[in-house]
């Protein structure tokens, strides 16, 4: 069966997560991507946070599949030579470098534009074009602070954190393949390509819009009835953090459950949804809260939220999480266990579905990576091993209509 996007040729300028993760995506639906690498060391990633020795990490790898790879020293005659070919064969480049690396390769967008009008060049950069901060380089972290994640997530009693969730590096990647998407789809309509950017800040702060929905409901009112602040507390003129409070109108929590003296992840996350109230009082054995005029309504029962949340874990007390769940998820009440990355990684559902898949690769044995997300009724993706340094090099300028002579003489010039 054919992929989605067979044909599809993109130039993959990207290292370490941002970029790659927009590229293995679009490279898992069928576009031949070409990992460009600085020859002799590759993406960083290849070396960082190894744990088999001489073999590419699993940051890499897992990062990588379904990918060619191609050394290539962009900063030599040779290396410019081979990119300005590329750049005439190829639908996209995508790349991730710091702000101004690409211009000062010479490759600006009026040349990249020169040598190819249908080329759509897709960028990740810390902070989108004309923003105060567009000069700076930024990593993970970063992104989620200047992206307003940090700020707001966390307890009050704490200072502002990161989520362990990849928000300013996969999150903007995710973006970033949308946006190339969509300008392919425009150029089948205009035969022209453009250039797609996406800033971290952007993506973070897109994935943070409901907290600038509590900052503008915040001015308003002076309180945020779903905070834990609220009634006690006090609030300031900034959205707090809300510590594993909901984020919606369903107020929620993690709930201890048996043996979370010992296991840092025996507990379930529990949502109070307000059209289930009857069966959640039900399910903990609590009828009596059904009509008592006192429980029966959002409004009333948010100043005791916390005592109904020690209810339920006194409730909770004799149930593992996954008992629990079995107990609640009769009774329709949105829940689940919170599952350590080892339970995820021998889940059967998950193997099942293809979300975790295992890999054989030829340097580091069998691995775990994260299959795609995204479910198709008729495509099927299938995840190969990520390329070994320049694996594919000599492959693809033979491609390029270079012969062994002239390959030969790029690898003993070391442009390649
Ligand atoms: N051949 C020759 N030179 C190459 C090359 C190749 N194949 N690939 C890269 N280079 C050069 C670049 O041209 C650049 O050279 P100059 O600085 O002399 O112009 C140099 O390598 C360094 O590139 P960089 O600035 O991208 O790398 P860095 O390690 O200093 O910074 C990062 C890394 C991620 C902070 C920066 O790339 C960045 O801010 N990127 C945009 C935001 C982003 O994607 N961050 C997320 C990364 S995932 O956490």
């Amino acid at each position: 069966m054919s992929k989605p996007l067979e044909g599809i040729k993109i130039i993959d300028f990207t290292h370490v997560q941002a970029g790659p993760a927009c590229t293995q995506l679009l490279a898992w639906f069928g576009a031949d991507v070409i990992k460009v690498e600085r020859p002799g060391a590759g993406d960083v990633t290849r070396s960082q946070l190894r744990h088999v020795k001489d073999a590419d990490a699993l940051y890499f790898t897992m990062l990588n599949s379904n990918k060619r790879s191609l050394t290539l020293d962009t900063k030599t005659p040779q290396g410019k030579e081979v990119l300005t070919r590329l750049i005439k064969e190829s639908d996209v480049m995508v790349e991730n470098f710091g702000p101004g690396a690409l211009d000062r390769m010479g490759f600006t967008w009026e040349y990249i534009q020169s040598l190819n009008p249908g080329m759509i060049l897709a960028s990740v950069k810390g902070f989108s074009e004309g923003h105060a901060y567009e000069d700076l380089k930024v990593y993970e972290n970063v992104a989620q602070c200047a992206g307003g994640a940090a700020s707001t997530t966390g307890f009050w009693d704490g200072p502002p954190t990161v989520s362990a969730a990849a928000l300013g590096d996969s999150n903007t990647g995710m973006h970033l393949a949308i946006g190339i998407l969509t300008a392919l789809h425009q150029k089948v309509k205009t035969g022209k390509g453009q250039k797609v950017a996406v800033s971290m800040q952007d993506s973070v702060l897109n994935l943070c819009r409901v907290k600038l929905r509590d900052q503008q409901r915040l001015d308003a009112l002076g309180y945020l009835e779903e905070y834990p602040q609220y009634p006690h507390g006090e609030f300031s003129d900034v959205v707090p953090r809300g510590g594993n409070a909901g984020g919606g109108g369903q107020p929620g929590w993690v709930l201890k459950c048996k043996g979370w003296e010992t296991d840092p992840n025996a507990y379930i996350y529990f949502t109070i949804q307000g059209h289930a109230w009857a069966p959640i009082c039900k399910a903990l054995g609590k009828p009596e809260w059904i009509d008592d005029p006192a429980y029966n309504t959002a409004e009333a029962r948010q100043d005791k939220i916390f005592d109904i949340f020690a209810f339920i874990e006194s409730w909770l007390a004799d149930k593992t999480k996954f008992e629990a769940i079995d107990i609640l998820r009769k009774f329709d009440i949105p829940c689940a266990p919170v599952l350590s990355m080892k339970e995820i990684a021998n889940d059967p559902s998950l193997r099942k579905s293809g979300t975790v898949v295992e890999v054989d690769h030829p340097k580091l044995g069998k691995y775990l990576t994260v299959g795609s997300p995204i479910k198709f009724s008729d495509v099927e993706v299938e995840v190969t091993a990520s390329p070994l340094l320049g694996q594919h090099t000599n492959e693809v300028l033979a491609d390029l209509g270079y012969s062994q002579e002239e390959i030969s003489a790029m690898h003993d010039a070391k442009a390649v």
